[in-house]
C-alpha cells in the first residue's frame, strides 16, 4: 500500500536518441561520473543506475542506450531491450531531446510512450547552444500537443536549470520509502565502472566504425599491500586488421587511453592504478549472445 504523504521515491528511465546527452544529464542530476559520454552516438549499451538524494526523497535514474533503428546484431537487440525494460519498470520517464528541435525519430518514441501512458518529463538538452530562447517556442508549441507532464529546458553540460528539472522530477514520484542505502550512487561494480571507463578513452581516441566493434573486459583486479590496485584489461576486438590502429603507432594510441583511464580509475577507486591493456580479437563478440552475457550484457 503506498502512502500518499511522506518522502517519495521511484525510477526514473531517461531515453532519447542517440547523443541527446542522456548520461551528461544522468551525471550532472547526481552530481556524479556514473555513466560515460562521448561525442559519438550509441556510447551507452546497458542501463545504468544513478541514484540521487535530496532529503528523504530518493530519485534513481536509469541511463538506457540510445534509442535507434532496429537492428539484427543481438547487442543491438539487447540494447534496444533495457530501453523497453526501464521504461517498463518506472515510475516516470525523462525524454531527452535536443532543443534545437524534434526528429522524426524523437517523434516516434513521443507516440510510442504516449501509448504506453507514460507518465513522461520531456527535458530540452543543450540549451547553451541556441543562440536566442526564442527559438524554443515551436518547439514548446509542438510538444503541447502531448499530455507530458512539464516541459523543462535545461543545459546538462552547464547546469542551467537542473534545479528546476529536479524538483518537477521529485514532484511526480510517489510517495515510499528510499529504494537504496543513501550512500549507494550506482547498481555496478567497480569491474563494470573501469571497463567503461576505458572504453570511454578508446571512444574518445578512435573514429569511424573501430570504437562500435569493440567491449572492455576487466580481467583482473585487486589492491596490493601497498594500497596500489593492479587493473589487468582486455579490449575485445572483431577483426584482427583493426589491431594495429587501437594500438597505435609504436603503441601510442593505447598509452594515451592508458593515461586517461588511470586518472579517472585512481579517483574512482581510491589509490594509485597500474593498469595493463591488451588487446584481443573474438570475431563476431557483439552478434553472439552467450559472449554478450559473459561481457556484462543484461540477460535477455
Ligand atoms: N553543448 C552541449 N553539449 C552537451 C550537453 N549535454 C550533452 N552534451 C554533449 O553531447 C554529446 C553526447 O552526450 P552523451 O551524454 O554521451 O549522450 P547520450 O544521449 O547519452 O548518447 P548515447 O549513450 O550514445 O545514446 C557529448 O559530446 C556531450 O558532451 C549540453 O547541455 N550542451
Ligand atoms: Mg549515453
Amino acid at each position: 500500500m503506498s502512502a500518499n504523504s511522506g518522502p517519495r521515491s521511484g525510477y526514473v528511465a531517461i531515453v532519447g536518441r542517440p547523443n541527446v546527452g542522456k548520461s551528461t544529464l544522468l551525471n550532472a542530476l547526481v552530481g556524479q561520473k556514473i555513466s560515460i559520454v562521448s561525442a559519438k552516438p550509441h556510447t551507452t549499451r546497458h542501463s545504468i543506475l544513478g541514484v540521487l538524494n535530496a532529503s528523504d526523497d530518493q530519485a534513481v535514474f536509469v541511463d538506457t542506450p540510445g534509442h535507434a533503428r532496429r537492428s539484427k546484431r543481438a547487442m543491438h537487440r539487447l540494447m534496444a531491450r533495457a530501453f523497453l525494460h526501464a521504461v517498463e519498470d518506472c515510475d516516470l520517464v525523462l525524454i531527452v531531446i535536443d532543443a534545437k528541435g524534434a526528429t522524426a525519430a524523437d517523434r516516434k518514441l513521443f507516440e510510442l510512450l504516449n501509448d504506453r501512458d507514460a507518465r513522461a518529463i520531456v527535458v530540452l538538452n543543450k540549451i547553451d547552444r541556441l543562440r536566442a530562447k526564442s527559438r524554443l517556442l515551436p518547439l514548446l508549441e509542438e510538444l503541447g500537443r502531448y499530455p507530458f507532464l512539464v516541459l523543462v529546458p535545461v543545459s546538462a553540460t552547464k547546469g542551467d536549470n537542473l534545479d528546476r528539472l529536479t524538483a518537477a522530477i521529485l514532484e511526480h514520484l510517489p510517495h515510499g520509502p528510499p529504494l537504496f542505502p543513501k550512500d549507494m550512487a550506482t547498481d555496478r561494480n567497480a569491474e563494470f565502472r573501469a571497463a567503461e571507463t576505458i572504453r570511454e578513452k578508446l571512444f574518445e581516441q578512435l573514429h569511424q566504425e573501430i570504437p562500435y566493434g569493440l567491449t572492455v573486459e576487466i580481467e583482473h583486479l585487486s589492491k596490493g599491500g601497498d594500497g596500489r590496485w593492479l587493473m589487468h584489461a582486455l579490449i575485445w576486438i572483431e577483426r584482427d586488421g583493426h589491431k594495429p590502429i587501437v594500438i597505435g603507432k609504436d603503441g601510442r594510441v593505447l598509452r594515451s587511453v592508458g593515461s586517461a583511464a588511470r586518472t579517472e580509475l585512481s579517483a574512482m577507486l581510491g589509490g594509485k592504478v597500474h593498469l595493463e591493456l591488451w588487446v584481443k580479437v573474438r570475431e563476431h563478440w557483439s552478434d553472439n549472445e552467450r559472449e554478450l552475457r559473459r561481457l556484462g550484457f543484461d540477460s535477455p
